[in-house]
């Protein structure tokens, strides 16, 4: 029932940032994360609070289903002072919130490997206990910093979990023409760690499949791959009218849409509460943060480390 919840208010979220950047633009990309909500909520679910995260370009669903509230994702969206980076930083890889353990993410793709196997050698070292989660998208996943990453984690047998969301696109270019294997998945074996696929329309199947690699991340077991296997409903960013693909897909039509997947587990009465609530939830959140001020000028130079 949470995790429906969570996701239902993640797409109700996509939604009105997608009615927002068609009627009034938007100051930067907005990667649209519809209809990846479930593999994102799903694999979070399996998280104690105090584990950290790196997230993903592709959405705001991950900083919510971490615990972040939607008022300061919809600010930092929208460059308002009441986002969690008080509106400094803009765009989809900028939340962060040391409280939520979301560590927030870079422009440059791939940066948060090394600082995911970051993370969970201190938490190895202070023997926290804490798992660190880096999702990042089959693109991404062709960087040099995931394979020194994943092989220093799995030597040294660090907490981490590695969250790959296949979409089957990066931006224009196919996965079939950048991985000579049918699957990220297959590159785990290279680096001694389990490499497990599972259907990323399915959030409880995501959910387990990451509560079984956190597990072994905890027991000392060191790393795990996980490939949630999905689909890129929309462009790469809001706005790409996508003239190299054919598959093009309608926001109302995707497909085993994880949002009617879980809904159909929910009674009618209960389910018809939840949306309600949520939808009210997210219409309030957005217009708090539209109708609260931009950063003042005065705080540029705060927090810069040098
Ligand atoms: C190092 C680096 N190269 C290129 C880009 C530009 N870029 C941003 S998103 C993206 C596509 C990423 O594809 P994928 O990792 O599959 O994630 P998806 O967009 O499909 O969620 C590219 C090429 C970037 N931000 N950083
Ligand atoms: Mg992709």
């Amino acid at each position: 029932m949470e995790i429906y919840r969570k996701v239902v208010t993640v797409r109700f979220a996509e939604l009105r940032i997608r009615d927002h950047v068609e009627t009034e633009g938007f100051g930067g990309f907005w990667h649209p994360g519809i209809g990846q909500e479930g593999l994102q909520v799903g694999a979070i679910a399996a998280m104690r609070p105090e584990d950290y995260l790196y997230y993903a370009h592709r959405g705001l669903g991950y900083a919510y289903a971490k615990g972040m509230d939607m008022v300061p994702l919809f600010g930092d969206l929208l460059g308002r002072a009441v986002g969690s980076t008080r509106g400094k930083g803009g765009g989809t890889v900028h939340f962060a919130s040391a409280e939520h353990g979301v560590l927030g993410q870079g422009g440059t793709l791939g940066s948060n490997f090394v600082l995911g196997a970051g993370t969970a050698l201190a938490s190895q070292l202070r023997g926290d206990g804490r798992v660190t989660v880096v999702f990042f998208g089959d693109g991404a996943s062709g960087r040099g910093t995931w394979h020194e990453a994943a092989l220093q984690a799995s030597v040294w047998k660090l907490p981490v979990v590695w969250v790959c969301e296949n979409n089957g696109w990066a931006l224009s270019a196919r996965f079939e023409d950048q991985s000579p294997t049918p699957h990220v998945a297959d590159r785990a074996s290279a680096y001694g760690m389990p490499g497990v696929i599972v259907d990323g329309q399915d959030a409880l199947a995501v959910r387990d499949a990451t509560a079984d690699a956190i597990e072994r991340a905890r027991r000392g077991e060191g790393p795990t791959l996980i490939e949630a296997k999905t689909l890129r409903i929309r462009g790469h960013y809001e706005g790409d009218r996508q003239p190299y693909r054919e598959d093009q897909v309608k926001d109302d039509e995707i497909p085993n849409d994880p949002v009617h997947r879980l809904g159909a587990l929910i009674p009618d009465e209960q389910r018809r509460t939840i949306d309600g609530d949520a939808r009210r939830y997210v219409e309030e959140a957005f217009a708090a943060a539209l109708a609260a001020p931009r950063p003042d000028t005065s705080v540029i130079y705060e927090d810069v480390w040098a």
